[in-house]
């Protein structure tokens, strides 16, 4: 039995590089769940990481002729050093090429295996030669592969399923028994009525195509699916089935996987389900969070370059505002378990008006005064007037409210209660005057009362601030000389004692100028979509063969060809089937030229010619060559043909 751990993670991140905000939103809320329990006395363990595994690396890492982890390593390393500047406090970062992460899935399967929950059968699907993928039928486009258009040959592969299927009543008496497991609840009526009703298909969960992944124990021609890979991470971190399993009996089963709603699925029936084959217990929770959303669509890197001047790097909007104010709006702007637009002036808003103004100003105002009238000495509380036991009422029950907004893991909630008694703060400066008070010799005694009620809330807040604002709150707790690790047990009015030294604290969060700030930002992300084109070509160039030889040119015959018929290919808006004489042969051709030239005016010219390519079915149509064409950067075609037009069909080019 677990006693007073707390065991949270984030999903595991793709090695993409095109980090934006919306990536960290998830680990934002994250860490300050993870905080707060700290706060709480809680033993907290924290897990975020890298999926490394998979396809799209295994291709990205050969199309630069580079292995995978060469790939990997710098956008590990860049989404690190995004984590540090945002002060996400992880325990441990955890990578699915880590060695103890490969032995636990291996062992993982191992064990789904000898149980009979993995069982060897045939995966029928429509296979891409060129891309070397496999296609279900309905990720086909109008038949053909969706990725590049080609024809697609139905074929039967070897492969392993998980029991998937056996496990639906089982999934669903779990969401029936315990409400709280998956949230919010919106997410169970999508599972259950999306996928659950109509009964689960067992999962095919091998591979023999995408070699960069875990090699399966029991046949090693096949390795793991992604993502039986990436899920089991939030086991091989607590050392399941290694030699030390202390962790695992301490933290498991997790209080909270915290995933963006578009993998709820994998969290919520693939996972319990491998977890109940596997005889574990459930995590406590799943919650399926909304998206950052800009232009009403889910913020992504395309998206990004489609909408105009929004700054959504992480690295530059820490830099301009500081990793408070992103992690404020972050956990404050979203209304938990929705979507949320993100735009740079919804951002400049919010820390103007919560940060610079109610909390920046309560702060420097209380501070300043003090220094002013009391040589920056805590003045002591004196009698207490109706005004000041009512501040001191809503600071007193603030730690209660604020708990149980986190306790339904509601930071907005949260952070909403802690900024409204700054708001009363702010009002009972208005309400007491201090500043007339101060004026007075005869009001010294009162005035000491009001700026000691200040200082007060402004520690409580501080306090209860740690989780969310990791920088002011220091700032904050050190200006009234508290100490910076002070938990929740000084959450309650009248800590402070007469006599404490009080240093006055410049604004943390300076008002912006919001037209002005708009504007450059404007002009930043102009720069930055310059600069991010310039490596998109470079990595172009970087792409470009590397020198061959005179004998691997030879490889590659090339003719001089006259086109003598040709028509369009049916049912293709890109392809003209020609057919071509070169010299004494007569060839068949398909090339993607429609757009740039009609039939009629194809027939007669004579053309550049591949012809020793092996033959391919293009829609059904038989390609023995392919004819070259220069093209631009605007994408445009343009036909290579011989400078004198006399030259004979079948003349070879050297
Ligand atoms: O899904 N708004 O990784 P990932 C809010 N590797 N959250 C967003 C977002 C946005 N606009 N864009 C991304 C994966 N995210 C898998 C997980 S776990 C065993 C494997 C969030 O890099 C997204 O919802 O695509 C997810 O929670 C996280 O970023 C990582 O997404």
């Amino acid at each position: 039995m677990k006693k007073n751990s707390y065991y949270i993670t984030t999903p595991i991140y793709y090695p993409s590089g095109n980090w934006h905000i919306g990536h960290c939103y998830t680990t934002v809320i994250c860490d300050a769940l993870a905080r707060f329990h700290r706060m709480l006395g809680e033993d907290v363990y924290f897990l975020t990481g890298t999926d490394e595994h998979g396809q799209k690396v295994e291709k990205e890492a050969k199309d630069r002729g580079i292995t995978p982890l060469e790939f990997i390593d710098p956008l590990v390393a860049e989404l690190k050093s995004m984590w540090s500047l945002l002060d996400i406090s992880y325990n441990r970062f955890i990578r699915t090429t880590d060695e103890d992460h490969i032995r636990c899935v291996q062992r993982i399967y191992q064990k789904l295996y000898d149980s009979g929950d993995i069982y060897k059968s045939e995966y029928s699907g429509w296979y891409c030669t060129p891309c070397e993928s496999m296609w279900t039928e309905t990720q086909l486009k109008d038949g053909k592969c969706p990725d590049c258009g080609r024809e697609v040959t139905l074929q039967k592969e070897e492969s392993y399923f998980f029991r998937l299927s056996k496990y639906a009543p089982r999934i669903l008496k779990l969401y029936e028994d315990n409400p709280e497991f998956l949230q919010p609840k919106s997410r169970v009526n999508e599972m259950v009525n999306n996928f659950l009703k109509a009964g689960l298909q067992d999962l095919c969960v091998s591979r023999t195509t995408v070699k960069w992944g875990v090699p399966l124990p029991f046949d090693k021609n096949h390795y793991s699916y992604v993502w039986i890979d990436a899920l089991s991470n939030y086991l091989s971190a607590l050392g399941y089935l290694s030699d030390d399993e202390e962790k695992l009996k301490k933290f498991w089963p997790a209080d909270l996987h915290m995933v963006g709603k578009e993998i709820v699925r994998f969290h919520a029936i693939i996972w319990p389900a491998i977890l109940m084959a596997l005889g574990l217990e459930p995590p406590k929770q799943v919650y399926g969070h909304g998206w950052l959303l800009i232009g009403g669509d889910k913020l992504s890197k395309s998206k990004q370059d489609a909408v105009k001047y929004e700054l959504t790097d992480p690295y530059e909007l820490v830099k301009r505002y500081g990793s408070d104010a992103i992690r404020y709006f972050l956990l404050r702007e979203i209304p938990f378990g929705s979507d949320g637009e993100y735009t740079n002036e919804r951002l400049l808003l919010r820390i103007n008006a919560d940060l610079a103004n109610d909390l920046g100003n309560l702060v420097s105002r209380t501070t300043a005064m003090i220094g002013q009238s009391f040589q920056g000495v805590l003045p002591a509380c004196g009698k207490k007037e109706e005004v000041d036991l009512r501040l001191e009422e809503a600071a007193n029950g603030l730690f209660g409210r604020v708990k149980a907004a986190m306790d339904r893991l509601n930071a907005p909630d949260a952070l909403d209660e802690i900024f409204s008694v700054v708001s009363k703060a702010n009002k009972y400066i208005d309400e007491t005057t201090p500043w007339i008070l101060a004026k007075d010799e005869g009001k010294r005694e009162r005035l000491g009362t009001v700026l000691y009620h200040l200082a007060e809330v402004c520690r409580i807040c501080a306090v209860l601030l740690k989780p969310f604002l990791t920088k002011a709150s220091r700032l904050i707790l050190k200006s009234f000389s508290c100490e910076e690790d002070e938990g929740f047990e000084h959450v309650s009015f009248g800590e402070l004692k007469a006599g404490a030294k009080v240093e006055k604290l410049p604004p943390i969060f300076p008002r912006i100028d919001v037209k002005k700030e708009l504007a450059e930002v404007e002009n930043l992300v102009k720069e930055l979509k310059k600069k991010d084109k310039k490596p998109e070509k470079k990595a172009e160039a970087e792409k470009a063969p590397a020198e061959i030889s005179i004998d691997d040119f030879a490889k590659i015959e090339l003719k001089v060809g006259e086109i003598v018929a040709c028509e369009k290919v049916a049912k293709s808006e890109k392809l003209l089937h020609e057919t071509v004489k070169i010299g004494e042969e007569t060839r068949s051709v398909v090339s993607g030229i429609a757009k740039f030239y009609t039939p009629e005016e194809m027939v007669g010219k004579k053309v550049v010619l591949v012809t020793n390519l092996k033959p391919v079915k293009l829609c059904g149509v038989l390609s023995e060559g392919m004819i070259l064409c220069a093209e631009d950067e605007t994408g445009k075609l343009s036909l290579l043909s011989p400078e004198k037009a006399e030259i004979l069909s079948g003349a070879k080019i050297r």
